[in-house]
């Protein structure tokens, strides 16, 4: 455990967590470990936004140092890898436009093997319905870091449900303040809590 990535993360200190981020990657920890850590740090940064220690400015800041330590990561967290297994259909939720923890799933679960459609950010329920008819996935994802954009993903599932496209996919989702009760709730079949679950679960219903 690095509590020195986690800490410099959450204190939004940029130059600290990218010397930590380089400093572990030269120990060869695995790039999936290091996003672990900055998740975490990034859990902090969620609190104390909501205990009003930071503002709207320091979440933007976190998601930029976010970014910039991935890119350190670059290669290790896999590139375009070819697509030997099915296809997965990934998004974030109408209404919501977070999308650091979709792009590191949509980036491992391509380097893992799998056809990605990355359908962006905000996306409506008409878009997942164009694109299940265009790529027929096995598994589609939506992405949500907002509870008020929970009923968003309810009311996307019944339609798929409605549309009759239900039936033939596993819908994961995943994001922060998702949970089981979420999964339920908004009628998924399953909540992944980061990169590699995704790939685990989605080869294992794909049978790989
Ligand atoms: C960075 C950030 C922002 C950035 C986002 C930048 C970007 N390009 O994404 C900016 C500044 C834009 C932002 C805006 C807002 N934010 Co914000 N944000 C965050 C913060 C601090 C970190 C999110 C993050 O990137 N984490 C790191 C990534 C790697 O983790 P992750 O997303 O959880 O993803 C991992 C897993 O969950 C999983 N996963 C993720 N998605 C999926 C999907 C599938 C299918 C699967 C299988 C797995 C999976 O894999 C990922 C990799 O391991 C969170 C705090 C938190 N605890 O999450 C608040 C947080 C989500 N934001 C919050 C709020 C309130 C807002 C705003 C409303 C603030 C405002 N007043 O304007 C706006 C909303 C804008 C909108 N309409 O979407 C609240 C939400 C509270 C709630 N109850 O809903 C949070 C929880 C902060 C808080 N505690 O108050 N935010």
């Amino acid at each position: 455990m690095s509590k020195k990535l986690v800490e410099a993360m959450a204190d939004l200190e940029e130059d600290a967590v990218l010397a930590e981020v380089k400093a572990l990657k030269a120990q060869n920890v695995p790039a999936l470990d290091i996003i672990a850590y900055l998740q975490e740090g990034m859990s902090i940064v969620g609190k104390r936004f909501e205990e009003k220690e930071y503002f709207l400015s320091e979440l933007i800041m976190s998601a930029e140092i976010f970014n910039e330590a991935s890119q350190l990561l670059g290669g290790g967290m896999g590139g375009a890898g070819s697509s030997k297994y099915g296809t997965f259909v990934m998004g974030t939720i109408y209404d919501d436009i977070h999308d650091i923890g979709k792009n590191i799933v949509t980036t491992v679960m391509s380097s893992n093997g799998f056809n990605v459609i990355d359908l962006g950010v905000d996306v409506p329920t008409a878009k997942y319905v164009e694109a299940i008819k265009q790529y027929k996935p096995k598994v589609i994802g939506i992405s949500c870091l907002l509870t008020t954009a929970f009923d968003n993903i309810k009311e996307c599932i019944q339609t798929l449900e409605k549309e009759g496209l239900r039936k033939d996919i596993k819908i994961l989702i995943g994001g922060g303040p998702v949970d089981e009760a979420t999964c339920k709730y908004v009628g998924a079949d399953h909540v992944c809590k980061n990169a590699q679950e995704t790939v685990e679960y989605s080869k294992k219903y794909m049978g790989v």
